[in-house]
């Protein structure tokens, strides 16, 4: 048996989720490695969307088809793919506010922060405060995302970077704010760190930020 990672980015680009799901089933049996499929195949694949997203190249629908294509890949290769495999880019920890019951949004980030090799732990809609909280100290996320659809609910998002500093670790977690409403000054006035317009620019500003801390 013998495996194409091009066709797995190709078909992955095409969003053909059955096609997509077929081929990796097909690696794996053929004793592909998993983060070779993932690195090699995938991965490009979700790059390549990010950027045909930003150039208008692609619109919503054919990315929310592409995303679910990874994500049910995902879901075959996450058990055989070590922590280290998983997570080699870093950890994103992502949460819709208390209130907020929008979640579209918020899976498109996790799943184009898990296409860039994030390890993404997502903890659901109208979360209260302290779960954010409570999963910083439990991950140690590299990011905290939350987002926000509502204009009554992005205040939550300003309260739970009050209580990291209350919990004494506001410093040992980058925060990252988005959601329709949430504006880049609004994201500055509530002491964010980060701002993600869209679930490509996110991943985009994250990777910046990380670089720049690095040198
Ligand atoms: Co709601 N809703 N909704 N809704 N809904 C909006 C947001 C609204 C703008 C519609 C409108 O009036 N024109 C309006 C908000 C007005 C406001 O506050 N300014 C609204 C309202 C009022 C409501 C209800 C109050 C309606 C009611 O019941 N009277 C109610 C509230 C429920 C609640 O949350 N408590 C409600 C309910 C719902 C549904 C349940 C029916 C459904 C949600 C289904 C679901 O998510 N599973 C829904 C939907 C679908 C929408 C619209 C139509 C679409 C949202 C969406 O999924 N967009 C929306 C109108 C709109 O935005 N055009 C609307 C697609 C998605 C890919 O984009 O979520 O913006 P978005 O995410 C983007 C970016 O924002 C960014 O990246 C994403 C991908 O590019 N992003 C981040 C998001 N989170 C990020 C986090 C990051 C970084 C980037 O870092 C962590």
């Amino acid at each position: 048996m013998s495996y194409d990672l091009g066709k797995i980015t190709e078909t992955l680009i095409q969003g053909k989720v059955d096609q997509l799901t077929e081929l990796t089933q097909s690696a794996i049996d053929s004793n592909a490695e998993p983060a070779k499929i993932l690195n090699e195949g995938l991965l490009p694949g979700m790059d390549t969307v990010g950027e045909k997203w930003k150039n208008g190249e692609m619109f919503m629908p054919e990315v929310l088809r592409c995303a679910k294509a990874m994500s049910k890949s995902m879901d075959i290769l996450r058990p055989k793919l070590s922590e280290g495999e998983l997570g080699s880019a870093g950890t994103l920890v992502i949460g819709t506010v208390a209130g907020d019951l929008h979640d579209i949004g918020k899976d498109l980030v996790g799943m184009m922060f898990e296409g860039a090799g994030y390890k993404v732990i997502n903890i659901g809609i109208d979360q209260p405060n302290e779960n954010f909280v409570n999963a910083a100290i439990e991950h140690k996320p590299d990011v905290l995302g939350m987002s926000a659809l509502l204009t009554t609910t992005m205040p939550r998002m300003g309260e739970v970077i009050n209580s990291l500093k209350e919990a004494g670790i506001r410093d040992q977690v980058t925060v990252m704010v988005g959601g329709a409403p949430v504006t880049e000054e609004y994201a500055q006035e509530i002491g964010a760190d980060l701002y993600g317009a869209n679930a490509s620019t996110a991943v985009d500003v994250s990777r910046d930020y990380f670089e720049k801390a690095k040198n």
